[in-house]
């Protein structure tokens, strides 16, 4: 898949707020600092489009990000992150909430984990909440140019344990240093794109 073109289109509150149109949106979650931007940016092959901060709580509404005219790609502010206040947090979580309760054109989520960490408690609630709403899931391992090659069994272990994950979710191991994982996440858009032609 090439990128050809890519514009930050809407950024969303409410429900109302969101594009009118039909085209199918892949929805980015993850902890307050994993990486969602940075994700962006990797996949739109561009530098700081989305705003990249390593100060947890950057992202503040839903941001659909149109790609090729043909899909897009939506960025959320994080969950779970001590330094963002209690009442943002919360405004945070029902922002998505109500993103996923009316997630007409919703394809697929990609659930950033800081593949450095061990998942949080946040992260195995999101996990549930998405399994209990039917929620097609990528795991995205983020940051994997930080973790050593001897360090990463246990990272892998640590995943299928504390998700409790299913088998038949995909975990994609990314960075948005080294671009490791784009292409995989390119194979996966181009075949939901495929299906609807
Ligand atoms: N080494 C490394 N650092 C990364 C990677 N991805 C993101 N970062 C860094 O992690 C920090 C947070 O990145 P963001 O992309 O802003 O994270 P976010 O999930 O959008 O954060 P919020 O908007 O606050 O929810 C920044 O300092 C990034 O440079 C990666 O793959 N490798
Ligand atoms: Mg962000």
């Amino acid at each position: 898949m090439n990128i050809d073109t890519s514009n930050l289109e809407v950024l969303a509150t409410r429900t109302s707020q969101y594009p009118v149109d039909d085209l199918p949106e892949f929805l980015l979650l993850g902890r307050s600092n994993v990486g969602k931007s940075s994700f962006i940016n990797t996949i739109l092959n561009r530098k700081n489009y989305a705003k990249v901060s390593s100060k947890p709580g950057k992202t503040q509404t839903l941001n659909f990000y149109l790609v090729n005219e043909d899909f897009y790609l939506v960025d959320a502010p994080g969950y779970g992150y001590a330094a963002v206040n209690k009442q943002q947090q919360k405004k945070f979580g029902l922002m998505i909430e109500e993103y996923l309760r009316n997630r007409e054109h919703l394809e697929r989520v990609f659930l950033l984990i800081d593949y450095r960490h061990k998942p949080s408690e946040d992260d195995r609630l999101m996990y549930e909440f998405l399994k209990y709403y039917q929620v097609p899931i990528t795991i995205i391992a983020t940051k994997f140019d930080k973790v050593k090659k001897n360090n990463r069994e246990k990272q892998n272990k640590l995943i299928k344990e504390q998700l409790k994950l299913d088998n038949l979710d995909e975990v994609i191991f990314f960075s948005a240093i080294n671009k490791r994982g784009k292409e995989d996440v390119y194979e996966i858009i181009k075949n939901y794109l495929a299906e609807r032609e």
